[in-house]
C-alpha cells in the first residue's frame, strides 16, 4: 500500500503570502521527489465559483447564509478529488479552506457553529499553517483591492476570529507561523514543519468537525 499524502492548508489574512507560500512549497517538494498539488478555495473555476467569484468582485449581493453554503459547496466539490490524491500518496497543498469559511462569515454575525455545520465530514487538514501578520503590516504590504472583505475593519475582526478557530482545532494541528519575516526565512519555517509531518502522516485522513 503505497503512504498516503499529506493534507496541508494555509490560513491567515489578505497579504500575509499564502499564495506564494503554497506554490514554493508545492515546487520544493516536487523537487525532493515526494509528488505534491496546490490547490486554493474559492475554486472560482466552478459554477459555484463564478458565482462566489461574482459575490466578491461585488457583482451581485447574497444572503449571508446563502453565500456562506456556497463557499462550502465549493469545498464538497473538490473533496473527492482531494482525498484521491491523499489515497495516492500526493501531498495537497490548499490556499484556504473551512476556516476562512468561518472566520469570514461568523464575523457578519452569523452563528459560529451554525457556520461550522455545512463543513462537518470534509477532508480534515493534518496540518494548517497560519500565517500571522498584524493587519497594520498587512496593509504596508500594498493597498486593498476592490473585493469584498478587503477592508481594514474586516481584517482586524477576522483575525480575532482565527484565534477562536485555531484554539478549536487545537495546537497540535494548528501552527502560527510568523509572516512578518522575509518569503525566505518563512519558507524555511513551513519547510521544517511539513517534514516533520511527512515523516508522522499515517492512518486514514480525518474528518473535519466530526
Ligand atoms: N472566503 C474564502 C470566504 O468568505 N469564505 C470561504 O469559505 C473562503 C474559502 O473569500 F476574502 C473569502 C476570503 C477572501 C475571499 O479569497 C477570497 P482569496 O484568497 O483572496 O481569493
Ligand atoms: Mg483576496
Amino acid at each position: 500500500m503505497v503512504k498516503r499524502g499529506a493534507f496541508i492548508v494555509f490560513e491567515g489574512l489578505d497579504r500575509s503570502g499564502k499564495s506564494t507560500q503554497v506554490a514554493r512549497l508545492v515546487e520544493s517538494l516536487n523537487q525532493s521527489g515526494e509528488k505534491a498539488v496546490g490547490c486554493r478555495f474559492p475554486d472560482r473555476t466552478t459554477t459555484t465559483g463564478k458565482m462566489i467569484d461574482s459575490y466578491l468582485a461585488q457583482k451581485s449581493e447574497l444572503d449571508d447564509h446563502a453565500i456562506h453554503l456556497l463557499f462550502s459547496a465549493n469545498r464538497w466539490e473538490r473533496s473527492q478529488a482531494i482525498l484521491a490524491d491523499l489515497e495516492a500518496g500526493t501531498t495537497v497543498v490548499c490556499d484556504r479552506y473551512a476556516f476562512s469559511g468561518i472566520a469570514f462569515s461568523a464575523v457578519k454575525g452569523l452563528s459560529y457553529t451554525w457556520c461550522q455545520s455545512p463543513d462537518i465530514g470534509l477532508p480534515l487538514p493534518d496540518l494548517v499553517l497560519f500565517l500571522e501578520l498584524a493587519p497594520a503590516a498587512a496593509a504596508l504590504r500594498g493597498g486593498f483591492g476592490n473585493e469584498r472583505y478587503e477592508t481594514s475593519e474586516v481584517q482586524i475582526a477576522v483575525k480575532d476570529m482565527f484565534e477562536r478557530i485555531g484554539s478549536d482545532v487545537g495546537s497540535e494541528r494548528w501552527k502560527v507561523l510568523d509572516a512578518g519575516r522575509d518569503v525566505d526565512a518563512v519558507e524555511k519555517d513551513v519547510r521544517g514543519r511539513v517534514e516533520e509531518l511527512l515523516k508522522k502522516v499515517e492512518g486514514p485522513v480525518g474528518k473535519l468537525w466530526a
